[in-house]
């Protein structure tokens, strides 16, 4: 069966948990739409580094679709990113200490990239399952739009065959309880995933079948 890979962040900035792999872990070997396995990956939070084991990730696994969870503490949507930008730029270090100021993340690739996911379609889907979710037109400059640039570069330079983008979700309730943040619970992150998975499932067609 041919994989669909999800992968989620490791906890930052003093958490405990991070929402975007509890959904991820909570997906792992659910079959979507048919002919799709999701395989679910942890990637650290870290600039590069989780890019990097994003790639490896992707030779390993050789999915048809790539899709990347990240946290965005204070959303109260579930919002598929529209567009990665060139830019690190960081409000906080990374999990490696790292805090890049105004740099590229490739010197000589485009100023930014469009998700390749049917990002309308999967939020249309998610509101018409009574999950809030609309499109978001930045990931930041941290290192959840590093990662998602990223994997859009490696996409366009090295395997135009599969398509990609990124997801973040909101804080799960159970990690907010003492926090003046707005949350879903994560049983709502993982339904509004699993649909935005279905609707992918179906924008790829059968397993094996390039769609036409
Ligand atoms: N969220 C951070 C990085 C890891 C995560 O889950 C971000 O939005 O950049």
């Amino acid at each position: 069966m041919d994989a669909i890979l999800v992968t989620g962040f490791e906890p930052f900035q003093g958490e405990a948990l991070n929402p975007s792999w509890e959904v991820a872990r909570s997906l792992a070997g659910e079959t979507v739409g048919v002919h799709y396995r999701v395989i679910a990956r942890r990637l650290p939070t870290v600039y590069g580094r989780a890019g990097e084991e994003l790639v490896s990730a992707i030779r390993e696994v050789k999915p048809r679709a790539v899709v990347c969870l990240g946290e965005a503490g204070g959303r109260t949507h579930v919002t598929p990113e529209r567009i990665a930008i060139n830019i690190m730029d960081a409000r906080i270090p990374d999990n490696a200490g790292q805090k890049p100021i105004d740099e590229p993340i490739a010197p000589d690739g485009p100023a930014a990239y469009f998700s390749t996911l049917p990002i309308r379609a999967m939020v249309e889907a998610m509101c018409g399952a009574g999950i809030p979710a609309h499109i978001s037109n930045t990931a930041g400059t941290f290192v959840c739009n590093d990662t998602f640039y990223r994997l859009m570069h490696f996409i366009a330079e090295e395997s135009p065959g599969i398509i990609g983008g990124f997801i973040h979700v909101p804080y799960m309730t159970e990690q907010a309880l003492h926090k003046q943040a707005p949350s879903l619970p994560l049983t709502t992150l993982v339904a509004g995933v699993r649909t935005a998975l279905a609707v992918v499932a179906s924008a790829l067609g059968p397993a094996g079948v390039p769609k036409c």
